[in-house]
């Protein structure tokens, strides 16, 4: 969030930052529109959700997440227009985080005195998004079954309203309390935490940590292979795992697919909360991403009848991993003439590569020369990088490329390769 100097201005805007590469270079992919953050006023550069005195600090960021592609993002703002101190939004984006949809309100109180604010969201492995707030005085969360396009009604989290919950603590920074609330999931719950004033001392309301969960419901949990494995052989049995037992009377082998290939037939075990999907022959026939999916409500969990969560997922096959195999110059090899110059650096893989996966900056010149990598071409028949490196200096030269900075038949990366080249 871009919070616009603090200090009384409270005007914000939203930003998204995405890394492709594991987080080694981030790209701002959307700016948002202005809008003012959640606050009541502020304590220097704070803004702060109560006066009188100025407490609970709150810029108005909220907590992003991301599930196949889907970013979402949650963030509380103030209405200039009738004053209400804070509501809470959430924004929707199915292009891996470069435009959004338009807010939508996830506090459905719209009294204007009232604040919601510090909101978090989780999202599970089957899509589901759970957002938790807080207004005056109790937790209240939304959860979203289908990865944000819909939400359930507003409901309350914690299981009784407090008194606002006061920093009476002289040793404390008077504005603290509850900051940076989180939530989080693993396979079967979502998780958060919080402060309230439940119980008071001497009579005066303070900060107690409160946790609770949201079980995510019924969906796969793990399977073999599996998700965004990568495997190099053709498999004809996949292993499904369930959060709970499955009721056996909706179960067919067309529930599973791989490559939208249905299954064959299926075996239960675990008391029925794994399926084993058998295919008469492989459905993986070529190197690649493959895809695993099983669709909402293909079968019920026994306990209670519900549908199960959308199940979709890839992994890799991949016959041979993809490696650098020998360089040009090779190792302990010159560059020549002596520098300055430019340089053809010809680095061999052991199969061709992906064209897409390929640019400059996957290349990595470390060394006293420095140097610069200026230009990439693909040749024979894409099993070798041609770059072009610059030095201005003489000296020695490690050069790098970064595991999975190239790929081969979409999905396959490349193992670490870095080698030591003498260039005068
Ligand atoms: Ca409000
Ligand atoms: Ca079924
Ligand atoms: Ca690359």
């Amino acid at each position: 969030m871009n919070e616009n100097g603090g200090n009384g201005n409270f005007t914000r805007n939203n930003l998204i930052y995405r890394s492709t590469d594991g987080g080694n270079t981030w790209t701002n992919t959307y700016t948002g529109p202005a809008f003012q953050g959640a606050h009541r006023t502020n304590s220097g550069y704070f803004a702060c959700m109560y006066n009188s005195p100025a407490y609970w600090r709150h810029m108005g960021w909220g907590e992003p997440a991301a599930f196949n592609h889907v970013v979402s993002y949650v963030y509380a703002a103030s209405n200039p227009g009738n004053n209400d101190p804070g509501d809470v939004f959430y924004i929707r984006s199915t292009d891996s985080g470069v435009t959004f949809s338009a807010p939508f309100q996830l506090n459905s109180n719209t009294e204007a005195t009232k604040g919601q604010w510090q909101p978090n969201l989780s999202v599970s492995d089957a899509g589901t998004l759970f957002a938790t707030s807080t207004p005056c005085y109790q937790m209240h969360a939304r959860k979203s079954n289908d990865n944000g396009v819909t939400w359930l009604a507003d409901d309350t989290l914690s299981d009784v309203a407090s008194p606002l919950p006061l920093q009476g603590d002289p040793g404390i920074q008077p504005l603290y309390a509850g900051d940076y609330d989180y939530g989080s999931s693993i396979l079967t719950k979502h998780v958060t935490s919080w402060v309230d004033g439940r119980n008071p001392i001497n009579g005066a309301s303070q900060q107690d940590a409160f946790t609770d969960r949201e079980l995510v419901g019924f969906a796969v949990t793990t399977t073999t292979p599996a998700c965004n494995s990568i495997i190099n052989t053709q498999p004809v049995d996949f292993i499904i795992n369930l959060s709970d037992p499955v009721d056996p009377a909706t179960v067919q082998a067309t529930d599973f697919t791989v490559n939208n290939i249905a299954a064959n037939s299926f075996a239960l075990s675990n008391g029925n909360a794994t399926i084993t999907f058998h295919f008469n022959s492989s459905p993986v026939v070529t190197q690649g991403p493959q895809t695993m999916h099983i669709p909402a409500n293909a079968f019920n969990r026994a306990s209670d009848n519900q549908g199960n969560f959308e199940f979709m997922c890839d992994f890799c096959y991949a016959i041979t991993p993809l490696q650098v195999t020998t360089t040009n110059p090779p190792v302990g090899g010159t560059f020549s003439p002596p520098a300055p110059g430019d340089y053809q650096y010809d680095v061999n893989f052991n199969q061709a590569v992906d064209p897409a996966s390929v640019q400059t900056s996957d290349l990595t010149l470390t060394g006293n020369v420095g140097g610069s990598v200026t230009a990439v071409s693909l040749v024979n028949g894409n099993t070798t990088a041609r770059f072009t490196v610059h030095f201005n200096f003489g000296g020695s030269v490690t050069a790098s490329i970064g595991a999975g900075a190239i790929t081969a038949v979409g999905c396959n990366p490349n193992a670490a390769f870095s080698l030591k080249t003498i260039m005068t």
